[in-house]
């Protein structure tokens, strides 16, 4: 597809801000496949469900047509469940390129029952809903051309169908939240909050299939092998059970404070969707309100003083996992979080834990948790799209001054670490892939945006 792109200094930011908006959107350009971006040209080669949406915002800025591609594309591969699922792949990239590939998930016979796509192969699990909150913030930045494209009356069903599968699918502990079956579904994947869980799994046999991200990245800033056997075992159980979402049928299922604000969020987008498109925004903002109380009911640990996830399977029925984690800190964009709660949840930002405006950005897992690891994936290091909904959350909550200083140090940083994947909390260094998508993209939002919540 060709579009026109708009000038990356069209509102004639600063020098230094000016060569950060230029870089990134370097980076944006050269990770567009035609329809898509990918996450990573070599680490990730295919369309990931939650980074098209990141990536979203950033293109918004830069050619409202391709942000709308991203999730029109994103939201072509829905199976008729209404499942959205965390990887659309490319066909023309090798099946080596990246595992578990096509010959892996077999969405296209396996998962037919379930309503998985014909034409175009994709992995069966999940990742957290934020398309409803891109989708309303893509139409934001040109409206006109939204309107005439009809982008929001052709979204809104399948954005409704998604939500849908969460509630009807996914409520496995039965109070409204939606549950992650896999700790892929909720994007933080090696999270040590999910160690206890995830040791229920057995792995499968190491030599039985093959990792292809340690062709691109160092092992010590990936997930353990152990870790990968078990991810195998729980994506291929899923896969043989024909993508059944029965909880009987689940080894590991947990309500993800994180995933749910995200449903929240993307709920009170709905009912802007629906109000903008001439129908009736009621029901989804009930459905918002209710699933926020449950949240702040069921997930609020004041013993951690931050929220925490819920262990559906653990014994006894269910209880919230111990370890701090950034997704913990995300509610603080809720727009109806409870006062007392948000001022609890910013001293843990801003106290020991994870040391905000001292580190860089904000860290995976608490800086003094035994677990926390400076430069293995999600067990520490700083990630950017947790940053900007963490940024998200203080200007939601008021915190002007915190929200300015982390913006200035987000787009610095990912100009400095040629748009790193994520960071060492401790020195800033970067880790992981560079040139990664939603790096330069939410740089590039925070850049023009200038500090505010559209
Ligand atoms: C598995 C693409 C994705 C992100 C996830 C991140 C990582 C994949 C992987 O990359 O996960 O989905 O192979 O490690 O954890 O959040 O969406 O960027």
């Amino acid at each position: 597809m060709t579009t026109a792109l708009m000038s990356p200094a069209a509102q004639s930011p600063p020098a230094d801000e000016a060569a950060a908006s230029r870089a990134a959107t370097r980076v944006l350009l050269g990770n567009w496949r035609g329809t898509t971006t990918v996450p990573s040209g070599s680490l990730y080669p295919h369309q990931w469900s939650w980074d098209s949406a990141f990536i979203a915002l950033g293109l918004r800025h830069l050619s409202p047509r391709r942000a709308q591609s991203e999730l029109e594309h994103l939201l072509g591969a829905q199976w008729d469940d209404g499942r959205v699922p965390h990887i659309v792949f490319h066909p023309s990239v090798p099946l080596t390129a990246y595992f578990p590939s096509p010959d892996f998930w077999r969405s296209s016979t396996v998962g037919r029952h379930r309503g998985a796509p014909a034409g175009v192969e994709t992995s069966g699990i999940v990742q957290p809903p934020v398309h409803a909150l891109a989708a309303w913030l893509v139409h934001l930045a040109a409206p006109k051309e939204s309107r005439r494209r009809g982008f929001l009356p052709r979204l809104y069903p399948r954005l409704v169908a998604w939500h849908r599968y969460l509630a009807d699918c996914r409520d496995l502990g039965g109070a409204g939240l939606a549950a992650i079956t896999h700790p892929w579904e909720a994007g933080l994947d090696n999270s040590p909050v999910w160690d206890g869980p995830l040791g229920r799994v057995s792995p499968v046999e190491p030599g039985s299939y093959r990792r292809a991200d340690l062709d691109h990245s160092a092992a010590a800033d990936r997930p353990t092998d152990l870790d990968y056997g078990r991810y195998v075992r729980l994506a291929a159980d899923y896969r043989d059970s024909g993508y059944e979402d029965a909880r009987a049928g689940q080894a590991f299922a947990v309500e993800d404070p994180c995933f749910n604000t995200l449903l929240v969020l993307s709920e009170q987008a709905l009912a802007r969707i629906a109000a903008e498109t001439g129908r009736d925004a009621a029901p989804h903002r009930e459905r918002a309100a209710r699933l926020e109380r449950t949240l702040l009911a069921r997930l609020w640990d004041p013993e951690q003083q931050l929220f925490a996830a819920r262990d559906l399977l653990a014994p006894g029925g269910g209880a919230l996992l111990p370890g701090r984690s950034v997704a913990g800190l995300v509610p603080l964009a809720l727009p109806g979080l409870p006062r007392a709660l948000a001022s609890h949840l910013l001293d843990t930002l801003t106290g020991p834990h994870f040391r905000l405006g001292e580190v860089a950005l904000v860290p995976s897992y608490d800086l003094r948790g035994e677990a926390f690891d400076t430069s293995r994936y999600w067990r520490g290091p700083s990630w950017f799209n947790t940053a900007w909904l963490v940024h998200r959350g203080l200007l939601t909550q008021g915190a002007h001054q915190q929200a300015a200083a982390l913006r200035e140090q987000f787009w610095r940083s990912a100009a400095a670490s040629g748009f790193a994947e994520y960071l060492d909390p401790l020195t800033g260094a970067g880790r992981g892939a560079r040139d990664f998508s939603w790096t330069a993209a939410l740089a590039l939002d925070l850049l023009r945006s200038e500090g505010n919540l559209t």
